[in-house]
């Protein structure tokens, strides 16, 4: 990796409890070079403990995921030299953070352009229960995007990490939970090399959870990754057939 190197992009809400242990969690790659936290009107101390742990802490006022998100990688882009890849980790991510490495790898390598930390789910190994509802919505939206675009993705997982470059290119404006929909659909249509890694489903250990913990939270996430699967395929018609150059199951 040259110049620029990997940041580490947390969107959070709420997380004064959950963040000291995400963000002691991210290994000290050598590629590292920020850990930026946006702060999305946190009613709790999520930015002065982001600060104290050494993370720049961006705030965005509109709400929403992919606010947070848009606000992190337009402060990242306005870096002297920014980074070349950006990697997202939720705030309650303490176990997803450990494995950074393995998420960054195929990207490292040069293999991929977009690496999906797909959640291994508990039938497999992982040993969780994710609750029913998301489960369901989450299937769902995988097999609306089967019958849409015609590509079986694993997951829709938040844990990701992605060439800036190529995000750049992606033109994101999702401000909500449609936003990790959005990366993959449109990294699909335009050829991206996605790779999907395997990584073991860890769930929160500290603070509250404001979507898939509770049923009403799975029913506005899930709503919200439906519409944007449909809107997406209208945007994308007339860019030619979807298919890219995903691979599926690395
Ligand atoms: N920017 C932003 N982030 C949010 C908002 N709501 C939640 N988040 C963050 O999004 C991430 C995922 O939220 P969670 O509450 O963990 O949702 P989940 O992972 O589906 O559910 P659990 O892990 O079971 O609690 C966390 O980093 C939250 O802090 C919001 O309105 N804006
Ligand atoms: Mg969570």
């Amino acid at each position: 990796m040259t110049e620029g190197g990997v940041a580490v992009l947390l969107p959070i809400l709420d997380e004064e409890e959950a963040l000291p242990g995400t963000l002691s969690a991210i290994p000290r790659h050598p590629a590292l070079a920020e850990v930026v936290v946006v702060d999305n009107g946190s009613r709790d101390r999520s930015a002065q403990v982001a600060a104290a742990h050494g993370a720049t802490v961006v705030t965005e006022p509109q709400r929403g995921y992919g606010s947070a998100c848009l606000a992190g990688i337009a402060h990242l882009a306005s870096r002297p030299v920014p980074p070349q890849v950006v990697a997202f980790v939720d705030g309650d991510g303490r176990g997803q953070a450990a494995y950074l490495e393995a998420l960054l790898r195929p990207i490292l390598e040069g293999e991929a352009d977009l690496s999906l930390g797909s959640r291994i789910p508990p039938e497999h190994g992982s040993g969780l229960k994710v609750p029913w509802h998301q489960r369901t919505g989450n299937r769902l939206v995988l097999v609306l995007v089967r019958i849409l675009f015609g590509h079986r993705f694993q997951d829709f997982a938040p844990f990701r990490a992605i060439r800036m470059e190529r995000l750049q290119e992606l033109e994101m404006d999702d401000r909500t939970w449609g936003w990790t929909v959005q990366m993959q659909l449109r990294a699909l249509v335009r050829g991206l090399r996605i790779a999907e890694v395997p990584i073991p489903h860890s769930g929160r250990t500290e603070g509250k959870s404001k979507i898939s913990g509770t049923f009403r939270g799975s029913v506005k996430a899930g709503a919200k990754m439906i519409f944007t699967v449909v809107r997406e395929r209208f945007r994308t018609t007339g860019r030619g057939p979807p298919g890219g150059r995903a691979r599926p199951g690395m």
